[in-house]
Parts: structure tokens; C-alpha cells; sequence
């Protein structure tokens, strides 16, 4: 699973990584939060309000989103280029905004592991002309490893009851 969702060809300017959550809830109660592409802020404290430009939220469709105040950005437009419900296989594509991650683009995981469900989130982006690899995967990771405690303090209270 790892080598053939998380190993992403990377270009001479592009840097990423993979981020890993292990969450006490079961996979399919994890899933059905993650997959809802037109619900993040369900779990993404960043996202202000989420709509859909295009699709019903299937492979294809398109997300504009606002993000809160603080942040060295405003908007992002954002495409889900595949959702498999049989593989826990979830890949995002940021295709505009005004923000810094260009040619970024997310595979998201789920994995079962005993009672536990183990998340893994690999990204790939450009690092911009003005920065350094360091500092942009930096950024990125420090904003996907708040979206997985988040996703796992939600789905853990939902487990619970
Ligand atoms: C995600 C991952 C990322 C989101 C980033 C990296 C973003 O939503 C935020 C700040 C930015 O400057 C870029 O899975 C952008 O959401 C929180 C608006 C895209």
C-alpha cells in the first residue's frame, strides 16, 4: 500500500513527504468523515466554508474553499481526482487560489490495524522560486498533521458515542 499510493515521482523543484495518524476508531466510521470532500471543515479547522463549484462530490468534482484568518491565504480551489470506497483511497489536486502550494497535490489512506485505523497522508508540491524545500514541506506537513489529530479527536468522540 505504501510504495503504490505513497511514492510519488518528484519533479527537480517539487518536494513531499507522508504524514502517518493512528486513530482509535474503526475504518469505515474514519472513512465515511474523510471522504466527504464537500464537508473538510467536518474535521480541517483551517477551512472557513466549503462549496462546490463542480460535481456532487464524486471523482471530478470541485471544491472552492476560504480558510480562516491567520493564515497566508484566503481561497483554494481544490479537484478530487479519485475516491475508491473499496481501497480507502482518497487523491486531491489544489488547482488554484491565492496561496503558495502549487502543483500540490494530496493521497490520503486508511489502513486497519487491530481496533485501531491508521491514516497516511502523502502530498507532493512545488517549492516556489522565493523559498526552500525545508520551509515548504514544513507548511504543508505542519497543516496536514493538524487536519489528522483533528480527524482523529472527531472520529474517536464519534466512536465513543
Ligand atoms: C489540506 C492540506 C493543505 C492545505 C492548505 C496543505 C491550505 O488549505 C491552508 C493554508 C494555505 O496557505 C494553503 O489537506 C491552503 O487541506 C490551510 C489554503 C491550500
Amino acid at each position: 500500500m505504501i510504495s503504490l499510493h505513497h511514492s510519488p515521482r518528484l519533479s527537480a523543484n517539487q518536494c513531499g513527504s507522508v504524514v502517518t495518524q493512528t486513530i482509535q476508531a474503526p475504518l469505515p466510521l474514519v472513512w465515511s468523515v474523510v471522504r466527504q470532500f464537500d464537508e473538510p471543515q467536518a474535521y480541517k479547522q483551517f477551512v472557513k466554508h466549503c462549496g462546490l463549484s463542480s460535481g456532487d462530490g464524486g471523482a471530478g468534482s470541485v471544491r472552492e474553499l476560504t480558510v480562516v484568518s491567520g493564515l497566508p491565504a484566503e481561497r483554494s480551489t481544490e479537484r478530487l481526482d479519485r475516491l475508491d470506497d473499496e481501497s480507502h483511497v482518497m487523491v486531491i489536486s489544489i488547482i488554484g487560489g491565492d496561496h503558495k502550494l502549487v502543483n500540490y497535490r494530496s493521497t490520503t489512506t486508511l489502513h486497519e490495524g487491530g481496533d485501531n485505523t491508521v491514516v497516511m497522508e502523502s502530498y507532493v508540491v512545488d517549492i516556489p522560486a522565493d523559498s526552500c524545500e525545508e520551509d515548504t514541506c514544513l507548511f504543508a506537513e505542519t497543516i496536514i498533521g493538524c487536519n489528522l489529530k483533528s480527524l482523529a479527536k472527531l472520529a474517536e468522540k464519534m466512536a465513543d458515542g
